[in-house]
């Protein structure tokens, strides 16, 4: 075995990467990514047994959500890119090391590495199958892919100033204890819930660092056609790459299309005012693989989801920023003061064709929290009147996977008098199917991107208050989740650890369960898989 990776739902057979990933990572790719979380490990080591308060480190705080945010899957394929990560990280931890004394520290907070080849040697001994026995492997590793998902959401709040050291203490307790032998099962399974706790605060600490900065989302119908002007496609999560792209393409006849994840950009009210933001483009991340032909012009991809390019003249075409990087593909790194230059990616698509047309129409979204309780008494009336039976969130991401058909056809066959939530790449399922609204309420609520899940979980918070309820579980809703990577996986964290029960998770379970495991989440959660869509859509409605 070259590698070992099970930490996204495509993974080969269901179980996990041993030769190459599903996603393209290649065994070296792979091996660094591994032996990056190490590092991070050992930084957490000398954080937790040096007891330094994570308020002095600011520096390491934010490379470690850096080095855990480019390990998400479809993020990072560069291995040089990884590789001076790796150095800089064993630096911080060797500096670090400075304020602590009298206290044994771990092989990953003592390790060195001088090259290449010592740098894949050492990360053969320090992968996933490190850790023997199978339960505890598949709490640590569950409890690490949400850190990875959390350290994401931080880092885009970090971008636009935003903070809460709270959540950095936790990812070092965190990461340290996935390397404590003495904890238990039950101690792990507390430690799951608890990284799902920090996780809504992660996810607060975004949304407000977004609406504080960019407004509230609100309902905006995006249009999904195009212009006749050459044009730049972004793509990804980071709306601070996208303002300061948007500034920089004023009055130069270059337009702005949104792809995938950065779809939800339209809704916020700060960026209304650029009249070259033109619509987005195209659908969820897979689908770059024609989508990026007949655009014609520069993408830039400022977080996951990467998929190889399958020609030169593409790959050329990529510009990579933020905790995402390809090999060959351009990186634009920040100065000092955070500021980028894009006048590379602005001259490359002056020389472009205009994108080709690939659909027309609009989508309409913009449903965050604070929109939908401002429509809160429609709802609630809808809700009291019947025309509303029950609310779906069908948050999470999207995938390639034949099986994901599933969610198409289960929007379509739901009951006319229900609504669908959804949050993340996983809408482009459906949001372009016509399922019509029920008394001007659309069927289909975007609230945003996949960390606007938390969006969906105010949402709820908030009727359970309005129906003066005591279990967010007694209201009408249903989960039915589809994931694919680690954003995936602190957002059903999240869930669990606020108390939602009986969440569906699909295409299929994830390949880090343990069977044992699997079976704790079945019995205290009531989580459960995907059957056939008739099936699902009788339990869920209770037929
Ligand atoms: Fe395989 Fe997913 Fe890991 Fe890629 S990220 S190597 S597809 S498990
Ligand atoms: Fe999608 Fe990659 Fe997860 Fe942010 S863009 S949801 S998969």
């Amino acid at each position: 075995m070259s590698m070992f990776c099970f930490q996204c739902q495509e993974t080969a057979k269901g179980t996990g990467c041993e030769i190459k990933g599903v996603c393209g990572k290649n065994e070296v790719v792979a091996k660094l990514q591994d032996l990056l979380v190490y590092v991070t490990k050992g930084i957490a080591d000398v954080v937790v047994k040096g007891e330094i308060d994570a308020k002095s480190i600011s520096e390491v705080n934010h490379q470690v959500l850096k080095s855990l945010f480019i390990t998400i899957t479809n993020a990072n394929f560069d291995e040089d890119a990884i590789e001076k990560q790796i150095v800089k990280m064993i630096d911080l931890r060797n500096q670090l090391k400075k304020q602590v004394s009298g206290v044994k520290l771990s092989d990953a907070a003592e390790f060195e590495v001088t090259d290449r080849a010592s740098m894949l040697e050492k990360a053969a001994k320090v992968g996933v199958l490190s850790t023997e026995n199978e339960d505890v492997r598949s709490l640590r590793e569950m409890i690490i892919y949400g850190l990875k998902g959390m350290a994401a959401y931080t880092h885009h709040a970090l971008n636009i100033g935003k903070e809460n050291l709270d959540i950095n203490a936790f990812i070092y307790k965190a990461l340290a204890a996935t390397m404590d032998d003495s904890l238990t099962a039950d101690d792990l399974v507390a430690l799951t819930l608890k990284t799902g706790e920090h996780g809504v605060s992660a996810m607060a600490l975004l949304d407000e660092a977004n609406t504080s900065k960019y407004g509230n989302p609100e309902i905006t119908s995006v249009n999904i056609g195009v212009r006749k002007n050459p044009a730049i496609l972004i793509s990804g999560h980071d709306l601070t790459d996208l303002e300061q792209l948007l500034e920089q393409t004023q009055g130069t006849g270059v337009d702005v299309y949104t792809h995938s994840e950065m779809l939800p950009a339209h809704y916020y009210p700060a960026f209304k005012k650029y009249d070259n933001f033109a619509g987005n483009y195209g659908g969820s991340w897979w689908q770059q693989i024609t989508e990026f032909e007949t655009f014609n012009g520069p993408i830039l991809f400022t977080t996951n989801c990467i998929v190889p390019p399958r020609s030169e003249e593409i790959r050329g075409r990529i510009f990579t920023s933020g905790a995402s990087g390809y090999p060959g593909c351009s990186h634009i790194v920040p100065d000092e003061n955070g500021k980028k230059d894009f006048t590379a990616i602005i001259e490359m698509a002056k020389k472009c064709k205009p994108p080709v047309e690939i659909e027309t129409g609009n989508i309409v979204g913009g449903f965050a929290h604070n929109q939908v309780i401002a429509l809160a008494d429609k709802v609630v009336e809808a809700v009291k009147s019947g025309a509303i039976k029950k609310f779906f969130v069908m948050a999470g991401c999207d995938g390639r996977m034949k099986s994901r058909e599933y969610y198409t056809s289960f929007a379509e066959k739901l009951p006319k008098d229900t609504v669908i939530l959804t949050a993340g790449c996983a809408k482009y399922r459906y949001n372009k199917l016509n399922l019509g609204d029920i008394g001007g309420i659309p069927r289909v609520l975007d609230a945003g991107q996949c960390n606007d899940s938390y969006s969906l979980a105010v949402i709820a918070l908030k009727l359970k208050e309005v129906f003066g309820l005591d279990d967010v579980n007694e209201l009408p809703i249903a989960y039915n989740i589809a994931w694919y990577e680690q954003k995936a996986v602190i957002v059903l964290l999240a869930l669990l650890s606020l108390g939602v029960k009986n969440i569906h998770l699909g295409p299929t379970l994830p390949g880090f369960l343990s069977p044992n495991v699997a079976k704790v989440l079945v019995e205290k959660f009531g989580i459960a898989g995907v059957g056939t869509v008739e099936d699902d859509i009788k339990l869920f409605m209770g037929e």
